[in-house]
């Protein structure tokens, strides 16, 4: 009896001190999330423009903040030997509709203006097989659209 007590005792401390570990951690990748996200910048010619790597399986940088009712130019460049990729991004309530292949190796550009705030997903919708797709397997991103100012 006296040892069962002891192992419950254990296992409420254990529990606590997890819980002290993981408060923290997840505060930290919540925040980390947060730094991740990129203000795409505003050239001379009134043009959002930024550079996204494609890779298998990531968009780097995958949160983008844009300011609404100006045009985005995303130039979309693959590291990629093998795989192809694709980056779509399409809200019928933001004006957004983008489907755009991604060719091994290669560079190309979308445009498009968004027309309402909101965050939007971006993903590759490419999946091989019976293998996992794409998106799940991290090809996923998010545009948030700011007011302007
Ligand atoms: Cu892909």
């Amino acid at each position: 009896m006296k040892s069962i007590m002891r192992i419950t005792h254990l296992k409420a401390g254990a529990a606590l001190i997890g819980l002290m570990l993981f408060g923290p951690l997840h505060q930290a990748a919540a925040s980390a999330a947060e730094s991740r996200a990129v203000v795409v910048p505003l050239s001379a010619d009134g043009v959002q423009r930024l550079e996204i790597t494609v890779d298998s399986y990531s968009f780097t940088p995958d949160r983008l903040i844009v300011k609404e009712n100006t045009p985005v130019e995303l130039t979309l460049k693959s590291v990629t030997w093998i795989v192809p990729h694709n980056f779509v991004l399409k809200s019928l309530e933001a004006g957004i509709d983008v489907e755009q292949e991604v060719p091994t190796g290669g560079t190309t550009a979308v445009r498009f203006t968004p027309r309402r705030v909101g965050k939007f997903k971006f993903v590759c919708t490419k999946k091989l097989l019976f293998f996992p797709s794409h998106e799940d397997q991290g090809m996923v991103g998010i545009l948030e659209v700011r007011k302007q100012p």
